[in-house]
């Protein structure tokens, strides 16, 4: 079981590559200079792959380094793959919860969806290569890397595939140019404006580089390597003011995180996706259906539920009290001694006042019920809106005291650079990211491989 919550992520040295772990160490390099050299990467690939196809970690194993090696001639069977969740599905699922019929019937169709389990075969392609060289890069050992980590940064590869296209080559191209002249600058706002980037950071940016292009001619290479730099500075510095920098629930305690968002940012779909993430990493995680404004809505997180074997806690009746939801919530949370109760809230922005109002109304039964709770706000921001989204976003902070952001939909969007401009003008963390309508395609945020998937060919 890998726990996402806890992964063995040192950051990365904010400009140099680090170097090769000591199983990758070839005579080569160990002669030559300290620099990780693209063979190091394939290298260090190839144990990974080996490791991860064994199933069980490996320091024994020589790295190959013939090219026959990499070809991906792999027997499928001896793939780990994930069990489908609807094999224990009936069992598992609370006494209460089967007295339902509406629910029996909706898990009929949850079973059907079930499948989107993660069952990505293992393959040595490229984008192994790619995300075996992100996860060395960040001191990871080759013998201590899951396949599910490959999978994701993959996913999140792809899924930013379309921002990056339009960035890299031509960043590469003006960057590598020596001290930047104003056709270069007017080049690269354009470009990071186009990725929704906003005014604020890409001013930031742009100075930020120049000043550094003035004091010393960067080749390409280092100069892209210093984009980056800055890139991540921007999406870490809302960090620095809080105290849970690595956002996994607290021990001991309950957790109760609240998803605020518009309609259709991905409220429902994060917490479903959210739960699952939390129960996989040894988390007893329940959920909410606290958006009650829409029928629809509270079936769409029972069928969540179903899927990833959480209890929904819902009122069906008409025109519920959102805050009464909650209330239940936390009851049957304390009861089953959870850890983390997950609220999915209703997105009508009609006006500031009513939002204020009801999450606040939330609050209220938060504190008074379970004083001891460890309380997140989370905004779910749909990355396809770019700036519009920012201003929607503006108006839940000042309603609701955020914690951090979920960036969903970064797939098929041109528009990852919005998450630059959600550190940069709301000076608020991205805690999670949303690559897909899939159950695996939500993972905690790590700006390190989010500007390599963003500026990396
Ligand atoms: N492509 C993509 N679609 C997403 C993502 N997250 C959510 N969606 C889709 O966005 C739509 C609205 O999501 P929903 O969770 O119902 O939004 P809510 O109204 O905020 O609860 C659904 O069709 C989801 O499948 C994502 O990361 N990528
Ligand atoms: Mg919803």
């Amino acid at each position: 079981m890998f726990n996402w919550f806890h992964r063995k992520t040192k950051k990365a040295d904010s400009e140099a590559v680090s170097e090769p772990t000591e199983q990758v160490t070839t005579p080569e390099t160990e002669t030559s200079s300290q620099e990780t050299t693209q063979e190091d990467y394939l290298a260090w690939a190839k144990t990974a792959y080996k490791n991860i196809q064994q199933g069980q970690p490996s320091t024994e194993t020589p790295p190959e380094t013939t090219q026959e090696d990499v070809t991906p001639d792999i027997e499928p069977e001896t793939l780990e793959v994930a069990e489908p969740v609807t094999e224990t599905e009936t069992e598992q699922v609370p006494a209460w919860m089967k007295k339902s019929d509406r629910l029996e019937a909706l898990k009929e169709t949850a079973m059907e969806t079930a499948t989107v389990e993660d069952t990505t075969p293992l393959t040595f392609d490229e984008e192994f290569v790619w995300s075996a060289k992100v996860l060395a890069a960040q001191g990871r050992a080759p013998d201590d890397v899951s396949q599910e980590e490959i999978n994701w940064l993959k996913r999140l590869r792809q899924g930013l595939g379309k921002s990056r296209l339009g960035l890299v080559n031509q960043l590469k191209s003006i960057v590598g140019q020596g001290p930047l002249n104003e056709d270069a600058v007017m080049e690269i706002e354009a470009l990071l404006l186009q990725a929704d980037t906003g005014l604020e950071a890409t001013d930031y940016i742009i100075s930020t580089l120049q000043n550094k292009l003035l004091e010393e001619a960067l080749p390409p290479e280092q100069a892209l390597e210093y984009l980056k730099s800055i890139l991540r500075e921007i999406l870490d510095r809302p960090l620095q003011k809080v105290v849970n920098p690595g956002f996994a629930p607290e021990k001991d305690v309950l957790n109760i995180w609240l998803l605020t968002g518009v309609n259709g940012a991905g409220k429902t779909t994060t917490i479903g996706k959210l739960s699952h993430l939390a129960q996989q990493s040894g988390y007893n995680c329940i959920i909410a259906a606290a958006d009650t404004f829409r029928a629809a809505a509270v079936q769409q997180v029972q069928v969540w539920g179903e899927r990833t074997n959480t209890p929904v806690i819902a009122n069906p009746g008409k025109n519920t009290d959102p805050a009464a939801v909650v209330f239940d919530g936390i009851s049957a949370a304390q009861a089953r001694q959870a850890d983390l109760l997950l609220v999915d809230t209703a997105g009508r922005l009609q006006n500031k006042k009513n939002l204020m109002a009801e999450l606040a109304k939330i609050r209220r039964i938060i504190d008074k019920k379970a004083e001891k709770a460890q309380v997140e706000s989370l905004l779910v921001l749909d990355a396809t809106l770019g700036q519009n989204g920012l201003r929607q976003a503006q108006v839940f902070s000042e309603a609701a005291n955020l914690s951090g952001v979920v960036l969903t939909k970064l797939d098929g969007s041109a528009k990852g650079g919005v998450a630059l401009a959600v550190a940069k003008q709301l000076d608020l963390p991205i805690r999670f990211i949303g690559v897909g309508e899939g159950i695996e395609d939500l993972r905690p945020f790590s700006s390190y491989e989010f500007v390599e998937a963003l500026l990396n060919e």
